[in-house]
């Protein structure tokens, strides 16, 4: 596909290299690193201060976005005074003649209301499940009057908006050379992962209790109180916790280990940390929810046990002798590599830039505009 001219709108919810902005920094380096590559031309929007390797970034002031997470389902959408996510948008509407594609990774109603306002295509990956109404909303009009211009990382995620069909499954990766493989593993399992209720750290503390195996964990301890109540709940459990570490070290302590234990409470849109095992030849026990079922090969490259299953979690523990390291590696290899990514958002954004936008002159005149779908 001849270089493409890509403006990429990144989360106004922190500057990239903040890590307020959670997996999608990663996303946006990984990704914006191998489009270059690839002989694409690459520029990215996202508050000032941001830092994105040697990616073009244009910074903009304003205020930070309050993150989706700690909205309700039925939170009114707001916008701070000189939100930096609408100096973002209107950066994009008046440099727009500069781009083939828009591509928004927002988690903002926002972008998504401007689609049909925009000459120049706007396409969205969308990087988290269903998490309120308005959101839904705006997901499911682009997809009715825009197919073909939604991503996200897994089908499962993509299900949760109730119109899964309409998203192109974009996965994820990690750059390969980093990890490095490690066929001989130590006794003990990790759990990778922020230290917050809904990452449910406690099972895979009951179950390596039982199971009486040693557990290395590692991850932003974010929430003190709830990290104090595991320790007093499982004294007897064989559990350390050795920080949040880099990538370097990160995936040496990783790769000692017999496997990675998952137990996310929530639908993980992914869940990068399972790649990142597989990538050292970890193979990766999770609950059967969300991201992770999408990646693990249940009996090869790790188990997928019922969710919220502990004694299931405790067995599967007990039965890492016939999955195999080697498979690991070779399928992250095969499936999460930075070529891998490429030719899936290439392919994607090929799609975006040839399926047809409904009628008008695509600038949003209100007769073009397709209701709300009923709910
Ligand atoms: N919240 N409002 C808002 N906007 C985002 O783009 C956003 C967020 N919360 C979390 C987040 N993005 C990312 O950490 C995840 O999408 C990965």
């Amino acid at each position: 596909m001849a270089g493409l001219r890509l403006l990429l709108v990144s989360t106004p919810v922190g500057p990239l290299g903040s890590g307020l902005g959670g997996g999608v920094e990663l996303t946006l380096l990984n990704l914006g690193q191998e489009l270059l590559r690839r002989g694409h031309g690459v520029t990215v929007l996202a508050p000032a201060g941001s830092v994105l390797g040697d990616i073009p970034v244009v910074g903009l002031i304003g205020e930070l976005q309050p993150t989706a997470h700690t909205q309700g389902r039925n939170t009114p959408i707001t916008l701070p005074k000189q939100s930096v996510l609408g100096q973002m948008w209107d950066y994009a509407r008046q440099h727009q003649g500069e781009f083939d594609l828009i591509v928004n990774f927002a988690y903002d109603w926002l972008p998504f209301y401007l689609t049909p306002f925009f000459q120049t295509p706007v396409a969205h990956f969308v990087t988290m499940g269903s998490l309120s109404e308005a959101m839904d909303g705006a997901v499911q009009r682009v997809a009715a009057q825009f197919p073909g211009r939604l991503g996200a990382y897994t089908r499962t995620q993509a299900e949760t908006f109730g119109c899964g069909e309409a998203f192109a499954i974009l996965s994820s990766a990690i750059d390969l050379e980093a990890y490095q493989f490690c066929p001989t593993p130590g006794n003990a399992l990790a759990w990778l992962g922020r230290i917050s209720p809904e990452k449910a750290l406690e099972d895979a503390l009951a179950a390596a209790e039982v199971a009486q195996v040693p557990l290395k964990i590692l991850g932003k301890l974010e929430d003190e109180a709830y990290w104090q109540t595991l320790c007093q709940r499982f004294p007897q459990a064989e559990a350390s916790y050795l920080g949040f570490l880099p990538t370097q070290e990160l995936q040496a302590v990783v790769g000692q280990c017999r496997a990675l234990v998952m137990t996310p409470r929530w639908v993980e849109a992914f869940g990068n940390v399972a790649i990142e095992a597989l990538a050292c030849g970890v193979p990766v026990i999770a609950y059967d929810r969300g991201g992770p079922s999408e990646i693990v090969q249940s009996g090869t490259t790790g188990w997928l046990v019922p969710p919220d299953d502990v004694v299931a979690l405790t067995d599967a523990m007990q039965r890492l002798e016939t999955l195999n390291r080697s498979a690991c590696r070779h399928q992250a290899e095969t499936d999460y590599s930075l070529p891998a990514l490429g030719e899936r958002f290439e392919a994607w954004f090929g799609q975006c830039l040839s399926s047809p936008s409904p009628g008008g002159d695509g600038i949003g005149t209100i007769a073009t505009w397709a209701p709300y779908p009923s709910p």
